[in-house]
């Protein structure tokens, strides 16, 4: 079964970040997951600009970068020159007028354009959007933390999207609390690739390598 890995680097061990980047590369994930956030958008300061330029620096692995601000397209310059071809930039509709010219300078930059969903949006608000995005990110938990509950009712939105995602053409991806149930139950049917936190990646006394190792042996 294919599907990607990312790594929610919010959860990572900033005492020794570099080292924390190296052991997740070697063992085998796809790419490094960074929550920024403004304080505003959402009530938590997780990662910075600089944490991100670091991350770009240390891996050739793609970097998948989720924007919890206000207003991105205010800043979106400040991540864009800092990324490579090939990353991605989620924004959040929810905090934009107009969402599609941000969408537009991520395009324009050559990055991957994504838009990162809460779970109390729906699918319709979104509709237009999805003709030109090439990720979504169902939020399963609302936006902020790591290390809280999944939440069931967005099961039902992920089933909508799975069945219009090939005629409009973009992936679906998950983050939150994201255990080996959900990776069980929602790859087969067809969700892309999944954020892993402290649900199942960070803070479990293994090394990464064996724990993803684990992932990829899953019986599905
Ligand atoms: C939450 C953020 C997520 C979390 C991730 C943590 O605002 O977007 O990426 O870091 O969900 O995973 P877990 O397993 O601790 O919920
Ligand atoms: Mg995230």
């Amino acid at each position: 079964m294919q599907f990607e890995l990312m790594a929610s680097m919010m959860c990572a061990n900033y005492g020794n970040l570099e080292e924390e980047v190296r052991d997740l590369e070697a063992g085998g994930i796809d790419s490094f997951h960074i929550d920024i956030m403004d304080g505003r958008f959402v009530a938590n300061f997780a990662m910075s600009l600089n944490d991100m330029r670091y991350i770009a620096q240390t891996t050739s692995k793609p970097l998948d970068v989720h924007l919890m601000i206000e207003h991105p397209n205010n800043r979106i310059g400040l991540f864009l020159k800092n990324l490579r071809p090939g990353d991605t930039v989620y924004i959040h509709p929810e905090a934009e007028y107009h969402p599609s010219t941000t969408l537009q300078a991520i395009i324009d930059a050559g990055m991957i354009p994504g838009i990162a969903i809460n779970p109390g949006t729906s699918v319709e608000t979104i509709t237009e959007m999805l003709r030109i995005v090439k990720k979504v990110l169902v939020m399963s938990v609302n936006p902020g933390n790591a290390g809280q509950m999944f939440l069931p009712y967005v099961g039902k939105k992920i089933t909508r999207l799975l069945a219009i995602k090939e005629d409009m053409d973009f992936e679906i991806y998950w983050d939150g609390a994201c255990s080996a149930d959900k990776i069980l139950e929602y790859a087969p049917k067809g969700v892309s690739g999944f954020v892993l936190g402290t649900s199942l990646l960070f803070g479990r006394g293994r090394p990464y390598g064996e724990i993803l190792q684990d992932i990829r042996e899953l019986k599905f």
